[in-house]
């Protein structure tokens, strides 16, 4: 870690932290919520390392108000959280839920009184299950139903909200969800997972349209990017570098800034009808970039079904998750972002970034992270060199304020700001929680 002074942000720049529903809320039957995806498969035998639900999770449903008192303690300007779809629209299909939208509009009003922006993300993987069961992603009606619901949560949590985000990494959803079933719903598609691509970016171009009808506050895509790097310096290696990063960082943003598909994948995109690509590349006000680290990838073996294979990157400290720490890669994205859509890229926040350690309180009960601090600061400093280079990048937000349910690996990794003991869901700030606090409280 640097000695040296962080340098200053610009005037306004965003503070934040993120968090979203199924992986804190737990409250999965409160008030009329419904299942949704994520409640089948963690409940299916094999599918969660742990062998976890998020039934509970950080019992954020019923800890909201503490919860908010941790968020106005740091001193943040935002809070990035995602509805749960299957609150507001139990059924995916049939009447809005309003129990369910209450629950956000009590957040929403305590975030507003505490000073602190909502920031709030209509779709984090959370489908109704009555959707899945009707093709879920696959099936070009969810995009309609996703734009009713945003327009049902806009018509309630109107201007209040500050930042709507329509989706949270899309390319996730797509590839660990429908292309290696890694996550829900579980399918194997490889790259017959296309449609899936399509019907979310068509259900977020539905909803930018709604949303502006119900709202003058700015809209957001949030998508995960990581730079790509060839193995080695041969023209093979290069090739399946420029073919992941075609899958990863442009699927989803070529179409959303105006330039269609990239058409060097070789998708069926049979499902594309004349219009949708003008839907999907409707103007946005900010792009959101989740970044957690680079990816090392070379030419496939003979036979592989895919045009790409992954390598480890030496050289770099590894997180719990066993990811590469690698801050230099965030600026190197945030530089090929600039680079590579020049003045059709909106202003940029990065809406996740973070680690995952073993962090356990010590015998005082007081929890050090001192490597979450360090990799904090290595981020922040490539965004601030990044701004130096001349990215518009307006915001930053910590992956997440409290540890909580990582999805496939349950409990086992911890990401927060904020140590949860999961039995007696008692909140621990941990150091990085003062460090950063200190940091974004600079006069
Ligand atoms: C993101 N990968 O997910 C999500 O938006 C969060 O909900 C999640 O908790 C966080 O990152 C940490 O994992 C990802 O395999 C899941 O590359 C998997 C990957 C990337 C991001």
């Amino acid at each position: 870690m640097s000695t040296a002074a962080m340098p200053e942000f610009p005037a306004g720049f965003r503070w934040g932290v993120s968090t979203s529903a199924y992986q804190i809320e737990g409250g999965v039957d409160a008030d009329g919520r419904g299942p949704s995806i994520w409640d089948t498969f963690a409940r299916s035998p094999g599918r969660i390392a742990d062998g976890s639900t998020g039934d509970v999770a950080c019992d954020h449903y019923h800890r909201h108000a503490e919860d908010v008192a941790l968020l106005a303690g740091l001193g943040v300007s935002a809070y990035r959280f995602s509805i749960a779809w299957p609150r507001v629209r139990p059924t995916g299909d049939g009447p809005v839920n309003a129990a369910g939208l209450d629950f956000y509009d009590r957040l929403v009003d305590d975030l507003l009184a505490h000073g602190v922006d909502p920031v709030a993300t209509l779709f984090h993987w959370d489908l109704p299950q009555p959707l899945e069961d009707a093709g879920g992603w696959l099936a070009r009606d969810t995009a309609h139903r996703f734009a009713e619901y945003a327009d049902a949560t806009a018509a309630r949590l109107g201007d209040r909200v500050k930042l709507w985000i329509t989706l949270n990494e899309p390319f996730i959803h797509m590839s660990l969800g429908h292309g290696t079933g890694e996550h829900a719903p579980g399918r194997t598609l490889l790259f017959d997972a296309f449609p899936v691509a399509h019907h979310q970016l068509l259900g977020h171009g539905l909803a930018v349209a709604a949303l502006r009808a119900r709202t003058a506050s700015p809209v957001a895509i949030a998508n995960n990017y990581s730079p790509v790097r060839p193995a080695g310096d041969t023209d093979a290696d290069r090739a399946a570098a420029a073919a992941y990063e075609a899958l990863h960082n442009r699927l989803f943003t070529d179409p959303l800034l105006g330039r269609g598909y990239p058409d060097e994948l070789g998708f069926d995109t049979a499902v594309v009808r004349a219009g949708d690509l003008d839907v999907i590349a409707a103007p946005i006000d900010v792009l959101g970039v989740n970044y957690y680290n680079p990816t090392g990838v070379r030419a496939p073996a003979e036979g592989s079904p895919l045009p790409f294979e992954f390598v480890p990157l030496d050289g770099y400290p590894r997180t719990a998750f066993d990811w590469p720490v690698a801050p230099d890669g965030l600026r190197e994205l945030l530089g090929w972002l600039r680079r590579t859509y020049a003045d059709d890229l909106p202003p940029i926040q990065v809406t996740e970034s973070g680690c995952a350690y073993d962090d356990a309180p010590d015998a005082d009960g007081r929890v050090h992270d001192p490597e979450r601090i360090a990799y904090l600061d290595g981020h922040l400093r490539a965004v601030r060199a990044a701004i130096a280079d001349g990215v518009d990048v307006t915001g930053y937000f910590v992956w997440s304020l409290l540890d909580n349910w990582e999805w496939a690996e349950g409990f086992t990794k911890r990401f927060g700001l904020v140590h949860v003991d999961f039995d007696t869901q008692a909140r621990t700030p941990k150091s990085s929680y003062a460090w950063f606090r200190d940091l974004i409280s600079r006069p």
